[in-house]
């Protein structure tokens, strides 16, 4: 049987890379997360994500996470095949979400078009917490996008993007207020209801 894709999307800090780790241990599966700095294009988004004087345009921004993505697409795959789960922490709508807060007029297909291809989540999270409680978390400002107006935007283009209303694999899970361990109970509640667990 083919392992299943979870994938955890939020915004800056809200919690999703801890939940991913917890998750991939529980379905004892492998964690993928992106960006994945350790990679050769890996290594051009952490400068520009970690320093504020390197320019790159936004059209070059967007391809280089999607390529990002593609230079872990095999491996991927391979591991599905094999009927290993992977859980994600990030993929192809933090991609569209960012891009389109930088620039709302942004052809959508235009955006969607690099990432065609990719293997699809059979399960999306998308972790919703409030800005106050966001703001409190730590390392919070550190890096390039992590400031409160632009988190405003990413979290609207996130609810336009992810199509809750007609796309089934899609659970947008209010994590307000929650501890850890209440936030992987109200998860692992969702995937056992879904007979993903298995
Ligand atoms: P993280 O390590 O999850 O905190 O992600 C680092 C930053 O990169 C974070 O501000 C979100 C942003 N990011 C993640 N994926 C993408 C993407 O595909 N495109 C863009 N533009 N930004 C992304
Ligand atoms: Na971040
Ligand atoms: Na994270």
């Amino acid at each position: 049987m083919r392992g299943r894709l979870i994938l955890i999307e939020g915004l800056d800090r809200s919690g999703k890379s801890t939940q991913a780790e917890i998750l991939a241990n529980r379905l004892n599966g492998q964690l993928f997360k992106f960006p994945d700095r350790s990679t050769p294009i890996g290594e051009i988004i952490n400068k520009f994500l970690t320093d504020p004087t390197f320019e790159l345009s936004d059209e070059s921004v967007h391809l280089l996470f999607s390529a990002n993505r593609w230079e872990k697409a095999a491996q991927l795959n391979k591991l599905l095949s094999e009927g290993t789960h992977v859980i994600m922490d990030r993929y192809v709508y933090s991609g569209i979400a960012y891009s389109l807060a930088k620039d709302k007029s942004r052809d959508v297909e235009w955006l969607y078009g690099p990432d065609v291809g990719l293997p699809k989540p059979d399960l999306t999270f998308f972790l919703t917490v409030s800005m106050e409680e966001l703001g409190t978390r730590k390392g919070w400002g550190e890096e390039r996008y992590e400031k409160e107006q632009f988190q405003l935007k990413v979290k609207e283009c996130f609810l336009k993007v992810l199509r809750v209303d007609t796309d089934p694999t899609i659970e947008i899970v209010d994590v307000n207020g929650l501890s850890i361990d209440e936030t992987t109970l109200k998860l692992w509640s969702i995937i056992e209801a879904r007979g993903l667990e298995g």
